[in-house]
């Protein structure tokens, strides 16, 4: 049975948004185009540290970091061929929830044992009064939401698969990250852990 809850101004969560049935089917479509655009790892600009998650897109823009900096591009970084369509799932998800144009982007986050997410804003994108729409499969999560400054309180709220996640006005440049995850909570993915998938708008308009 699917639950609302309102975690702060912005943010609605809806627990198990997709049953479990829709869990498998929607994460079959995601391993499928997986196939043809692999995770990678992604380097922090700079630093030219790695990521402890594994990345890839679907949809017309994909997000990306490397040495050089954050960016979204129409091409995998490794393979160069343009990111898969988006799941129909996803945009049907989107149209339903979100009252803005079309999401353009897709990430998908890959979480094995002992992969995080620091505290950070997600701000490479011009449409800043479109929401930003998460979904979990797999493993539990500690996610973490503060304000719009890196400093003040912050809480936890636990993720789950099939949990989906909206943040908007007040929330769309809230500082957030994921602490930990929770191994073997769930046997959806195969080899263990989390995937997350990220929906964003990026451009104003078309
Ligand atoms: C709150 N991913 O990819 S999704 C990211 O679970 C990212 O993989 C996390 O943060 C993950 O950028 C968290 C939840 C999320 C996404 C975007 C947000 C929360 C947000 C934007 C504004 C405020
Ligand atoms: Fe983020």
């Amino acid at each position: 049975m699917m639950t609302r809850v309102a975690i702060a101004p912005g943010v609605i969560l809806w627990r198990e948004r997709f049953s479990k049935t829709e869990q498998q089917t929607l994460l079959n479509d995601v391993l499928a185009r997986i196939k043809q655009a692999p995770f990678y790892r992604p380097v922090m600009p700079g630093s030219g540290k790695s990521f402890s998650v594994e990345e890839s897109n679907f949809g017309p823009l994909g997000w990306i970091s490397d040495k050089t900096g954050y960016r979204y591009q129409a091409t995998h970084p490794v393979t160069g061929a343009a990111w898969p369509e988006m799941p129909a799932l996803l945009i049907d998800l989107w149209r339903e929830i979100a009252d803005a144009p079309d999401a353009q982007c897709c990430l998908v986050n890959l979480y094995r044992q002992g992969a995080r997410m620091g505290l950070h804003q997600d701000k490479d994108e011009k449409a800043l009064s479109a929401p930003v729409v998460s979904v979990s499969l797999g493993d539990e999560a500690l996610f973490r939401i503060g304000g719009e400054t890196r400093r003040g309180p912050t809480r936890g709220v636990e993720l789950a698969s099939g949990d989906v996640v909206m943040f908007g006005g007040a929330a769309r440049l809230a500082y957030h990250g994921i602490d930990r995850i929770k191994q073997g909570s769930s046997s959806l993915v195969p080899g263990g852990g989390r995937i997350n998938l990220t929906l964003r708008r990026v451009t104003q308009t078309d």
